[in-house]
């Protein structure tokens, strides 16, 4: 007995849906989604990577299973990231699969760091396990999984390669055609324009703003019509070549919870925020700022949130997304 290709897809679509759950909790770490299936296909236990220096999404899986007292019926592993081969934080997690009776493990994506890449999957191989990737199953929704798995990844892998964080640049334009404050106050979008916003925040490990938004709009920057994650700190990153910012408000922001940078020179700013662990952040800034980034080709995805001329109507979102590199 093996499980079936429709078992497989909802188990690919289950250990997504655990791994999203902590998009923007896990920096300097990628979320990741781990599913453990018996030789029938039945799902006995289902983790996610919570936060870097807690156990991997495969040693949480093998855990939760060793706690029902279901390690021996492991048959099958499903995870949204190739397993780590190397000792970090944390133990390598192809020994703790080795260790259960697993007989094939399903990869969404490979992972990018360079310590790692292509050493799990190989390593598992080379021992006798069956190792396959999702975009092979023969399942219609297997591409589209296999996305999600690769979007996972993104911020995590552009930290690796590009030595910056994700870039997530946020524009909201009136029904006029002006700018709306990037603190985004009530005032000009609608409900679901804040949520999305709020949504924004709560995956970046860091906001990039500048010194005119400050002092024209004093933005909060928090995370507030959402719930965000336990015990996050986000960094607060000023651009301010003239060093305009209120020590009032630097004051205040670190009462809000957040880590103050202030830098002048952008590469650099970006630099300094990647070697601190913040693998994607948050443009929200007035036009000169937003204009350096998109000009400089600073950017990943481009969120437009453009307010409906029509009093109470629905925002439109155009998201655009750089091609991967
Ligand atoms: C996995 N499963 O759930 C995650 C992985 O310092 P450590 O021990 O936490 O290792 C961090 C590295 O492990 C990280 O850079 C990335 O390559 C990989 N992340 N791997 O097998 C997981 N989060
Ligand atoms: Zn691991």
């Amino acid at each position: 007995m093996r499980p079936s290709t429709a078992a497989l897809a909802d188990a690919f679509h289950a250990a997504l849906n655990a791994a999203e759950a902590y998009v923007g909790a896990t920096a300097p770490n990628p979320p990741v989604g781990c599913v453990a299936l018996d030789a029938d296909g039945l799902v006995l236990a289902c983790e996610a990577h919570q936060k870097a220096g807690a156990a991997h999404a495969e040693a949480a899986v093998i855990a939760a299973c060793g706690r029902r007292g279901l390690n021996q019926r492991i048959h099958t592993l499903i995870v949204t990231l190739e397993p780590c081969n190397h000792a970090g934080r944390t133990p390598p997690c192809v020994e703790a699969i080795l260790a259960t009776p697993a007989k094939s493990v399903w990869i969404g994506a490979r992972d990018p760091n360079p310590r790692v890449a292509g050493g799990g999957a190989g390593r598992l191989a080379a021992a006798g396990l069956e190792i396959s990737f999702w975009h092979e199953l023969d399942h219609s929704d297997a591409s589209g999984l296999k996305q999600r798995a690769d979007r996972l990844v993104a911020p995590f892998a552009t930290w690796c390669a590009l030595g910056r964080p994700w870039l997530t640049v946020k524009q909201a334009i009136a029904a006029g055609g002006g700018m709306i404050p990037p603190g985004g106050r009530g005032t000009f979008t609608s409900q679901s324009s804040l949520v999305l916003a709020h949504r924004l925040r709560r995956r970046a490990d860091a906001i990039i703003t500048g010194s005119g938004c400050i002092l024209v709009d004093d933005p909060a920057f928090t995370v507030r019509h959402i719930a965000d994650h336990a015990g996050k700190h986000r960094k607060l990153a000023i651009l301010d070549r003239r060093r305009r910012t209120p020590r009032s408000y630097v004051e205040a922001a670190k009462a809000r919870g957040f880590d103050v940078v202030i830098g002048s020179d952008l590469r650099g700013l970006l630099r300094e925020l990647a070697d601190a662990g913040v693998i994607e952040a948050l443009v929200e800034a007035g036009p000169t700022v937003l204009a350096a980034f998109l000009e400089h080709d600073l950017w990943d995805e481009h969120v437009v949130i453009r307010q409906s001329p029509i009093p109470g109507d629905q925002d439109t979102v155009d998201v655009r997304a750089r091609p991967a590199f």
